[in-house]
């Protein structure tokens, strides 16, 4: 099996040495628009470069430089897009082509490119504030597993290969932590011993006989910037092969939680049980799921929580090279977070089953 992708060379950082706003602005030429007005960097994502540009007629744009140390193949990013957009689910965001028809543009340095028109009157968020704001994510989220229900597995690639796959991400951790290239396991020791502990979850299977989104954090919705109705789900580079579970999962597990990602105190760390409640009615009420799938979103919030520490602890000792980091222990304190989420999670776990049962049968 393929290794995913968090252990690939190429450091974060790297790709900030090239001017990047400048390499930005050219880009835009190959769009067809004119040198931007005025460009700058653009949201919290932790991949891929973003910029809002508005040119000199006053169109606002987002316009996306692919992180090719994650997506090494981003030829398949745009044919899983273009198959995606000729199904035409409502509410994805406009994407527009570059002058010679392609979905990604790749300029003279082999950066690949992309753009949005800009979701005027919107807004993100890293948490839900509010019941109301969670069931709206569900609906979000549920509604887009709902429009590409009958879009086929076999005609989408992996872009990240073994993306979802626990008993993977755990072979890299092992190996990361045999090699302990930054000498930092010794500090780390707290967060690979719960991991070790919870190995066994590795074994449980989901139905992943579907397209999904696969990266459903609450920031990868946007919201009415005037009230809590959400307008359009983005950040589609992993719309691929997945599983109900995991989508549902990693919503509860971002816009449910107390804190965001880098919370760093563990006392405050923890799961807000009316938000997954309404997430799971906004889900359920908006997406046909088989009983099976039904059966795997507790699981599901777990699995993905899990999945995420161990990816990120990985990443630690790996020496950063996957997600965006703002100081040198980050994704340690972020792995620590996850952990001590989804240590609440399971101390919570016969009241989420209480709460998710409910929504999955009103559905
Ligand atoms: C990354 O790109 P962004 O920030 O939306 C990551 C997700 C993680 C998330 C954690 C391609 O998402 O899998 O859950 O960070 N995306 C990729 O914040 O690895
Ligand atoms: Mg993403």
């Amino acid at each position: 099996m393929a290794a995913p992708g968090d252990n690939r060379p190429l450091a974060s950082a790297d790709r900030g040495a090239r001017d990047s706003i400048e390499a930005a602005g050219q880009a835009t030429g190959a769009f067809g628009i004119g040198p931007p007005a005025r460009i700058t960097r653009h949201g919290t994502g932790n991949i891929n470069d973003s910029y809002r540009l508005s040119s000199p007629d006053g169109g606002d744009y987002l316009l996306q430089r692919i992180n090719q140390a994650v997506f090494d193949h981003p030829e398949r990013i745009a044919r899983n897009l273009e198959r995606l957009y000729a199904a035409r689910p409502d509410r994805l965001p406009e994407i527009l082509r570059a002058a010679d028809g392609e979905l990604l543009h790749r300029d003279a340095e082999g950066e690949f490119w992309r753009l949005y028109r800009f979701v005027s009157g919107s807004r993100h968020a890293d948490t839900a504030a509010t019941p109301e704001i969670a069931r709206e994510a569900g609906r979000a989220f549920g509604s887009f597993l709902n429009e590409t229900r009958d879009l086929r597995p076999a005609d989408f690639e992996d872009t990240v290969p073994g993306f979802h796959d626990l008993r993977a991400r755990l072979g890299a951790l092992e190996r990361a932590i045999g090699a302990d290239v930054r000498g930092r396991v010794r500090h780390a020791q707290d967060a690979c011993a719960v991991i070790e502990r919870h190995s066994g979850l590795a074994a449980i299977e989901f139905p992943r006989d579907r397209i999904a989104h696969n990266d459903c954090k609450i920031s990868n919705v946007l919201f009415a910037a005037d009230g809590p109705r959400a307008l359009c789900v983005v950040d589609l580079d992993t719309v691929m092969p997945g599983a109900a579970g995991f989508d549902f999962g990693d919503l509860v597990r971002s816009a449910a939680a107390r804190t965001d990602e880098n919370e760093t105190d563990a006392a405050r760390i923890g799961l807000d049980l009316a938000r997954t409640e309404a997430i799971a009615g906004g889900f359920c009420e908006t997406t046909v799921l088989t009983a099976s799938e039904r059966e795997s979103l507790v699981d599901g919030i777990l699995h993905v929580t899990f999945m995420l520490a161990v990816r990120f602890l990985t990443d630690h000792l790996d020496g950063d090279r996957y997600f965006r980091t703002a100081y040198r222990d980050h994704n340690l304190d972020r792995a620590r977070n996850q952990l001590a989420l989804l240590r609440d999670m399971e101390r919570r776990r016969p009241a989420l089953e209480k709460v998710i049962r409910a929504a999955a049968k009103g559905a």
